[in-house]
């Protein structure tokens, strides 16, 4: 079977409607082998704003849906996704090239945020406050604000669709949704697995969700509509840099998750055995296309030679390869335009000094697929190509003597999304942790810097963009906030004292 039939029939069993995937002008490739799988018809522009008006209207409906009903729909969803589990998890193989645990990991990302939403959708708690004056009572609550738009890219083209559409319904808030145009597929089947729970929950509002086909001009549209009250848009640091000040100028919310440059410190007192398996999932996991991917480490110089060997080790012997067909670790990269790019910031840091281990292109049976060994590269300074983000597996490592050196070089990148700490010294640790410490929005001891689970808040600082998915509290990003003050007394003290007696 060639991987297009292979694509059709999943697609067909997860429900979607295969005349959508054939035909039109936007081609999707598998890079597994570089076949043309779909070409898929784009949304037109005047589509979009229909879309967005839709989703206005079942806004509307929806945010007058008790929010522990606006739950059931999605404690549904997650039925579904455990249903479709094995078909998702590998049309994301087929789609981005994600090794079958990986594309199977990230469905059950998906599963573990509805399961999260469905219990927050009965604890979209406000506060009661004290209030100065007697006879009085204040309050916050929270209501559903608007429709919302999703910026998702290929790396999980599922997952953080579902981080923010899983919270968004509970919200009360509809979904318009544009998924990478290299990765839209995966999106049309979520879609196909959210109608069918939207049918089984029975009375929602049509339009909770659309999807837009296209390219960055279609979610612009997204972007500069009024009536998209938030985008949350996962991408490059460039694509939020076009977004974010859109967004602030038509006061609209954002939620931006961009870049990251995130590194790791291997200290004197680390468990070595503990750190190679971690900095190896982190660096080479998902062939390093993870906005987590450890893409920086600072070996303490105490413990370099016994580390650093080892990892190139793990470098050398690490399964690359066709992840349908063999036990691959490490899958392909996305396109050409990837292994590029990794070349060119191959040949950057080899110019810097640095001593390269892998990196080459890997051959097999298919010369439109690009498969490449990890990079794992030496460098004898911080700086020039090591602050940028390569997004390919390309891991830079180099050697520190002080801790509190090596902080500041850990930080003195433009994004502060992960990062992670190995050592078995609780003053190491916590400084690490603290205030002076990382200055991303994720910092692990003793795990790498990938692989967060959904019930923290995710995202980062700096060039990251600031925005927070996911569990712990992100779920106000998709609500607006009224305070309530009410006067139950005879009198009308003004509050501060102030009087203004007629
Ligand atoms: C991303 O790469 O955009 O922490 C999301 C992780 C995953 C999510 C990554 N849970 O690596």
């Amino acid at each position: 079977m060639t991987i297009q039939d292979q694509t059709n029939e999943i697609l067909g069993r997860l429900g979607v409607d295969l005349k959508q995937c054939t035909g039109g002008s936007l081609p999707v490739y598998s890079p597994v082998s570089g076949e043309l799988i779909a070409d898929l018809h784009v949304t037109t522009p005047d589509e979009a704003i229909q879309a967005i008006d839709l989703a206005d209207a079942a806004y509307r409906q929806w945010r007058n849906v008790p929010a522990p009903r606006r739950g059931e729909l999605v404690r549904i969803l997650g039925e579904e996704l455990r249903a479709a589990k094995d078909d998702l998890g590998l049309l994301v193989s087929l789609e981005v090239g994600k090794v079958p645990s990986e594309g199977l990991g990230e469905v059950q990302e998906m599963i573990d945020i509805c399961d999260f939403a469905v219990g927050l959708s009965r604890q979209l708690y406000g506060l009661t406050i004290a209030t100065e004056r007697p006879g009085h009572r204040m309050m916050e609550t929270w209501h559903p604000l608007g429709a919302i738009g999703v910026i998702s890219a290929f790396n999980f083209p599922v997952a953080v669709w579902c981080w923010n559409t899983a919270l968004a319904l509970v919200c009360g808030d509809p979904v318009v949704w544009k998924p990478s145009e290299k990765a839209p597929l995966t999106a049309l089947a979520c879609a196909a697995i959210l109608k069918r729970a939207i049918a089984k929950f029975g009375d929602a509002p049509d339009n909770l969700l659309t999807v837009l086909i296209g390219d960055y001009a279609i979610g612009e549209v997204l972007v500069d509509h009024p009536k998209i009250r938030l985008v949350s848009a996962t991408g490059s640091t460039r694509m939020g840099r076009a977004v974010g000040p859109k967004l602030a100028q038509r006061f609209a919310r954002s939620l931006l998750e961009l870049g990251g440059n995130n590194a790791g410190i291997v200290c004197p007192s680390a468990d070595l055995d503990m750190a190679l398996r971690a900095i190896a999932f982190g660096a080479m996991g998902t062939a390093g296309q993870r906005c987590t991917s450890m893409r920086r480490l600072f070996v303490h110089e105490q413990v370099y030679d016994q580390l650093v060997p080892r990892l190139k080790k793990a470098y050398q012997s690490v399964s690359v390869g066709n992840p349908l067909e063999s036990d691959a670790l490490v899958g392909p990269l996305i396109d050409e335009g990837a292994f590029t790019s990794m070349q060119s910031a191959l040949k950057a840091a080899s110019a810097q000094g640095g001593e390269i281990t892998g990196g080459e292109r890997v051959d097999t049976a298919h010369s439109g697929a690009y498969y490449a060994r990890p990079a794992l590269v030496e460098m004898p300074a911080h700086e020039g190509v090591v602050l940028e983000e390569t997004f390919a597996p390309i891991l830079y490592v180099m050697k520190y003597t002080d801790f509190d050196q090596v902080l500041e070089d850990h930080n003195a990148v433009g994004a502060g999304l992960s990062s992670s700490i190995f050592t078995t010294d609780i003053r190491e640790a916590e400084i690490f942790l603290g205030a002076g410490g990382s200055d991303c929005g994720i910092a692990n001891v003793n795990i790498g810097t990938s692989g967060a689970e959904i019930g923290g808040a995710f995202g980062g600082e700096k060039e990251t963009g600031g925005g927070r998915e996911s569990g712990s509290d992100a779920w106000k990003a998709y609500m607006r906030r009224a305070t309530n003050t009410i006067n139950y007394s005879t009198e009308l003290p003004l509050a501060q004292g102030v009087s203004f007696d007629l």
